[in-house]
């Protein structure tokens, strides 16, 4: 890379790895070697290339569709969830499962199946086609309904709006979520709302360290997928402050040219990827002239999920630990 005017890098506190990612990688890995490769995951364990690449050398594979998971497999559901209908398929099938689900997720399922057993209908806000819509969407064959800004807000139908009850994916905009569940309350004034809302400590977290850092730096780099939600929102927030932000799945992806004018270079990633591609990230702006590297002021995360049974090895240890 070319000389610029970078000084100094600041990294984001916290970023990177969530409980639940952390947790649904250890699934892979512990299953890996508990009881040998190959193990099936339906769909990306989680959303980075860099993780799935690993996991895939060590014997995992990857698919959308149970039809392509043969007899006696054991399979993995990713961190996102799955619906009703990939459950009950998978146990029909007779497959040793592990869920991968993050408990924040399940959690969300749960109040799910619970108001609707007490006959509630749905506003969901979401992306469409996300992995996570699709399994909390799934939970119930009706009456739930996706809307992914204000304007599906006025267009929605539900049958009912007595029982009426909101719920979100877990990885939103923070900011972008608020606007579409007040024009869902003005519009649904009884509608009932989560205590504590459904998107996770870890994108609120990240997307609040993003807000403290954007106006002191001149260019914000987040580290993650295209394909990650919660990675995306990063970027995109840090754009909207005003900061230009470049997402990059791995170090390779940094254009020189980005940097040039930039003194200041803020520094975060999304809760699926990897600390090591942060590193890496590091070394290539160094080598534009950063002489510091500073870390904000920010959240010290102490969630821990627990494994699901039947994961415990013998001897505990677990090499290569992805982090
Ligand atoms: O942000 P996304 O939901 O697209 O997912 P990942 O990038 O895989 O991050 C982990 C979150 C999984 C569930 O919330
Ligand atoms: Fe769980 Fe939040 Fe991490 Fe998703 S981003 S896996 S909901 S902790």
């Amino acid at each position: 890379m070319s000389e610029s005017g970078v000084s100094e890098i600041l990294l984001a506190e916290p970023r990177g790895f969530c409980a639940g990612v952390d947790r649904a990688i250890e699934i892979v890995e512990r299953a890996l070697a508990k009881f040998g490769a190959p193990i099936y995951v339906r769909h990306e364990i989680v959303h980075n290339t860099y993780v799935v690449n690993e996991l895939k050398s060590k014997g995992a594979i990857f698919i959308e569709d149970l039809a392509e998971v043969p007899p006696g497999a054991t399979l993995i559901f990713s961190a996102h969830g799955v619906s009703k209908a990939v459950q009950e398929e998978a146990h029909a099938r007779g497959f040793e499962v592990f869920d991968a689900t993050c408990p924040l997720v399940t959690k969300v399922h749960v109040e799910v199946a619970k108001l609707a057993k007490e006959g509630f209908e749905f506003i969901m806000i979401g992306h469409k086609g996300h992995p996570e819509v699709e399994g909390t969407m799934g939970q119930l064959s009706s009456g739930i309904h996706l809307v992914e800004d204000v304007a599906d807000v006025a267009r929605v139908q539900p049958g009912q709006s007595d029982k009426l009850a909101v719920v979100t994916q877990t990885t939103l905009s923070v900011d972008d979520a608020a606007e579409i569940a007040a024009a869902v309350r003005a519009r649904f004034p009884k509608i009932r709302e989560p205590k504590q809302q459904d998107i996770c400590y870890a994108t609120q977290n990240r997307q609040d360290a993003v807000k403290i850092m954007s106006p002191q730096v001149d260019i914000l780099i987040v580290v993650g997928s295209p394909t990650s939600s919660n990675s995306n929102r990063l970027r995109e927030l840090a754009q909207r402050l005003g900061t230009d932000s470049y997402m990059v799945d791995s170090a390779e992806e940094l254009r020189p040219e980005w940097f040039e004018g930039k003194s200041r270079v803020g520094l975060t990633a999304g809760a699926s990827a990897p600390e090591v591609l942060v590193d890496e990230v590091i070394d290539r702006v160094r080598a534009l002239g950063a002489v510091s590297v500073r870390k904000m002021d920010g959240i010290q995360e102490t969630t821990k999920f627990p494994l699901p049974k039947g994961l415990k090895l013998d001897d505990q240890s677990l090499p290569g630990h992805i982090s």
